[in-house]
């Protein structure tokens, strides 16, 4: 079904055929639009911004390009188009019809998910909300406000499925989650990474680089479920997603670059040199990776979960790219989990496979993330220079499953508890490296031109050039 633009919410989910439906949202669309004011970007609500919108789901030609002031963004219901035979690809539900409604045993186990889902979405726009005020390009700026507004939308597909399928209950869940804030003492967002602050342009190149990537392997696995709506908006959901993948894993490649001009330059591998001449050494670009990668990794919950087996079993969640695995039912089948042993060392246990699904979808993630580093470390090699990037092992600093709280070094040796305090310092970004990232972070407004601590994007937006006015600033 094409989208509906002259509707008050676009949609192509026939709303106007659903009045008590339509109301609802048509209530709920202010109250997002107060959050967006209060909470989304700072400052810049009346800048025309180059923006994209969706305008179709065909996979050609799905958006449109224009300026665009970020409150007057068209924030609308998109699913994929229906296939009226899909059957249930995994579990031991497979290979019958696909739901087109909840199933009463499984309705809060399905709520739960799509607001764990709708939760990290206003979550990420808030945590980015002062980006705009440091922005090394114009160019990065429409970026940063891309990402916000279709996070937005995102935002506005998990609401259509509360209001649509969950009533009362998912009405009230709508409510909440304008109402639970990134980084509240009292109300914070659900999952740990959504409450760390973002702010510096190098931190937000690592969320949308880790964090987007898990919301990548996520989505991915939601598409999957025999729910098919949640199914169809989640295909839909990773189409626009993967442009927030590539403003990470571009925006890195460009720190790296320009930090490797400036070494070439000095024909030095000095971090305090590279600093002195206004560029991120690699050291301290290696200590972002280890804090945003672990902190990443938690987002795939316990490497043992009952919840996750319970999922698969009953067709809610699915792995990634099911139709790639030889087996669906994943019965019979057990996965080696490596845990600490609690005297020092590591214990490795078999559990069925399905409670496992959470860290074969880890392990996948962290497979994609490697490839990445392989890259920019063929550019470090390319330039002369011995340093490369190394992702510290999944059992490093987690906060979830059965590592959490673990001393263990970025390799993944289990070390003592002085060991580990007195690496952390060496590890993680400390309060100088931060101070010295936010020394650079100074907006850079003028069409073409870009800070000296990021190199220029390699082309512009949609076939436009690199100096295009990409946000008009009021
Ligand atoms: N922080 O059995 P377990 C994105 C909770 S990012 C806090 O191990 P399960 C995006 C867990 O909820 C993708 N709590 O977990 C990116 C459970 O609590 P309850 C977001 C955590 O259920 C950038 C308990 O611990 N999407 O889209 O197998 C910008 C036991 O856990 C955490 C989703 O996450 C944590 N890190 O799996 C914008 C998909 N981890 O229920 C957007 C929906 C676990 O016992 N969520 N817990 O009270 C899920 O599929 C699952 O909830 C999880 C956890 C994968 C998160």
């Amino acid at each position: 079904m094409a989208i509906d633009y002259q509707e008050r919410i676009p949609n192509n989910v026939d709303l106007a055929s659903d009045r008590g439906l339509q109301r609802a949202l048509e209530h709920w669309q202010p109250r997002f639009l107060q959050w967006w004011r209060e909470m989304g970007p700072t400052d810049f609500q009346s800048a025309d911004v180059y923006l994209r919108t969706a305008v179709s789901v065909d996979r050609e030609g799905w958006a449109s390009f224009g300026q665009v002031k970020m409150p007057d963004y068209r924030w609308g219901i998109f699913l994929a188009e229906r296939d009226p035979d899909r059957v249930i690809g995994f579990g031991d539900e497979m290979g019958k019809p696909a739901w087109q409604q909840v199933p009463g045993e499984l309705r809060s186990t399905l709520r739960r998910l799509i607001v764990t889902q709708g939760d990290t979405e206003p979550a990420s726009v808030e945590q980015q909300r002062l980006l705009g005020l440091t922005a090394p390009s114009l160019y990065d700026l429409r970026g940063l406000f891309q990402v916000n507004v279709e996070e937005g939308r995102h935002l506005w597909a998990m609401v259509y499925l509360l209001h649509a399928y969950f009533g009362r209950d998912g009405r009230e869940e709508a409510e909440e989650l304008l109402h639970r804030h990134s980084g509240d003492e009292d109300k914070p967002r659900i999952l740990g990474t959504f409450n760390e602050p973002i702010s510096d342009w190098l931190s937000f190149f690592m969320f949308t680089f880790f964090t987007d990537r898990d919301g990548k392997y996520q989505l991915k696995s939601l598409a999957e479920s025999a729910f098919d709506p949640l199914a169809r908006t989640c295909q839909f959901m990773l189409t626009e997603e993967s442009h927030h993948m590539f403003i990470g894993h571009t925006g890195l490649a460009r720190v790296t670059k320009r930090t490797l001009e400036v070494m070439n330059e000095l024909r030095t591998e000095d971090p305090e040199a590279v600093r002195r001449a206004g560029a991120i050494d690699l050291p301290t670009i290696q200590r972002y990776i280890n804090f945003w990668f672990s902190s990443a990794l938690d987002l795939f919950g316990s490497e043992s979960s009952s919840n996750a087996a319970l999922y698969f079993a009953s067709g809610v969640k699915g792995r990634p790219d099911e139709a790639s695995f030889a087996d669906h039912s994943a019965l019979n089948q057990t996965f080696a989990l490596e845990a600490p042993d609690g005297r020092g060392g590591v214990s490795v246990d078999d559990i069925p496979l399905r409670n496992a699904m959470n860290e074969t979808t880890r392990a996948a993630y962290a497979e994609e993330c490697e490839l990445f580093m392989q890259r920019w470390n063929a550019m470090i090699g390319a330039a002369g220079f011995s340093f490369r990037y190394t992702l510290p092992s999944r059992r490093f600093r987690r906060s979830i499953g059965v590592w959490a709280g673990a001393k263990v070094s970025p390799q993944g040796q289990p070390i003592s508890a002085d060991a580990y305090e007195a690496g952390l310092r060496q590890w993680l970004p400390t309060s100088e490296d931060r101070a010295f990232v936010h020394s650079l972070m100074k907006p850079v407004t003028d069409p073409g031109k870009v800070a000296a601590w990021i190199a220029p994007p390699d082309r512009g937006i949609n076939g436009l050039p690199i100096d295009y006015e990409y946000v008009r600033l009021a």
